[in-house]
């Protein structure tokens, strides 16, 4: 079986700008520059079938590219049970449009997407019981930085590989966009 969603990568020197925020939250488990996604669609533990009939509709998608705007830094989980900091990207209709129709492609593929609530973001680091202070530091200091937009003229199929040191991501299979 393998683990498998749909993201957009953004393009290398905007990964390692983002890696590079590193330095300012040591502690932190931060998520290496190749890896770094904005995921649209998470189809979980397919077989290589599955896989096969997920590329076919991957194929088959449709979609102009977008521009795409990261800006802002959030935090998945509460209090001292966060756990995810990431930077976000503006939910731009047409960001919302590629995101559905990823998500119909792998419907119409015979799977069931899961149904969190599209939150555009690229998830920069995992946390486990972060210092507070250091964290509000943080996302006070990159909160309003501005980062170059990019269209992304693909999405791009990974596999997740759960390591003990933590997931890494290996890029499946890049689907155009229409430019
Ligand atoms: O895009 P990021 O890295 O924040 O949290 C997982 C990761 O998010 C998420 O899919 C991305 C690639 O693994 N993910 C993992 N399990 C999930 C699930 N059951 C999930 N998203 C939705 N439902």
């Amino acid at each position: 079986m393998m683990r498998l969603f749909v993201a957009l990568a953004p393009p290398p020197e905007l990964r390692a700008t983002l890696a590079g925020m590193a330095l300012g939250l040591p502690g932190a488990r931060w998520v290496a520059a190749d890896n770094l996604h904005l995921t649209l669609c998470f189809i979980g533990e397919v077989s290589p079938a599955e896989a096969e009939d997920l590329d076919g509709a991957l194929s088959a998608l449709r979609a102009p590219a977008v521009e795409v705007r990261l800006g802002g830094i959030g935090t998945f989980g509460q209090g001292r049970r966060v756990h995810a900091l990431w930077v976000g990207a503006a939910r731009t209709p047409a960001l919302v449009h590629l995101q559905k129709a990823v998500e119909r492609a792998v419907t119409r593929a015979g799977f069931t997407p899961e149904r969190r609530k599209f939150t555009p973001h690229v998830t920069l680091a995992r946390l486990r019981g972060a210092d507070r202070g250091r964290l509000e530091g943080f996302i006070g200091g990159h909160n309003d930085r501005p980062f170059p937009a990019f269209t992304a003229e693909a999405v791009t199929l990974y596999r997740s590989h759960l390591t003990h040191d933590g997931a890494h991501y290996e890029p499946l299979a890049d689907y155009p966009l229409e430019g």
